[in-house]
């Protein structure tokens, strides 16, 4: 009797064991994690923007650019980072950089977004609101990016770290878009950074 007690306990806690193994084999398997550092480029990240056109340059669109710099004092990684600069005196415009994820179908994710951004001037005026996003549809306009902001880019006088986590759910085609990046609120010419961007995905 008690070798019949014993013997089961054993298969029990083979089974709880197996299982919990398994459980976190399926976790890891479908866990996705991705960093960005720059140092060797964007990776598959692209840059996009939604821009106003220079009333002081027609036809031209106002001054901005999202580059890959070297600048050891603009990095929290090594020596590059990601800078984001915008004439925003037309008190408008976004940059960012978007990627796609491919996923499951029609199913819930839990995505975390995490990354560096260097302000350089700690202000009570939100001179740019830092974005975020993370949603089923490729971010093309400003609108598509109200649900990604993140707060002011000015609340640090040098480096601060922006993490959002979010619930989503992938629809019939899978994929996830997740970017980063910066929108202007006043009026003047920025520059901020971006580094060691994290994003995990489970
Ligand atoms: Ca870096
Ligand atoms: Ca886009």
């Amino acid at each position: 009797m008690k070798k019949t007690i014993i013997g089961a306990i054993v298969i029990v806690t083979v089974v709880i064991g197996v299982s919990g193994g398994l459980t976190a084999y399926f976790l890891l398997t479908n866990e996705l994690s991705e960093f960005q550092d720059f140092e060797l480029g964007l990776g598959d990240w692209v840059i996009d923007r939604d821009v106003p056109m220079d009333p002081n340059n027609p036809g031209h669109e106002v001054n901005w650019s999202v580059t890959r710099v070297e600048n050891a004092s603009r990095a929290t990684s090594g020596t590059h980072s990601l800078k984001l600069f915008i004439d925003g005196r037309q008190d408008d415009g976004v940059i960012w950089i978007e990627k796609s994820f491919a996923l499951k179908a029609n199913k819930q994710y839990r995505v975390t977004i995490s990354f560096q951004f260097y302000c350089g001037a700690e202000s009570f005026n939100i001179i740019t609101q830092v974005v975020g996003y993370c949603n089923t549809t490729n971010p093309e306009v400003e609108a598509d990016l109200i649900e990604g902001l993140l707060g002011s880019g000015e609340q640090a006088l040098e480096w601060k770290e922006y993490n959002r986590t979010l619930i989503v759910r992938t629809d019939t085609d899978g994929i996830l878009w997740i970017a980063v990046g910066m929108s202007v609120v006043w009026e003047t010419e920025i520059s901020h950074f971006i580094d060691d961007l994290l994003i995990k995905v489970k």
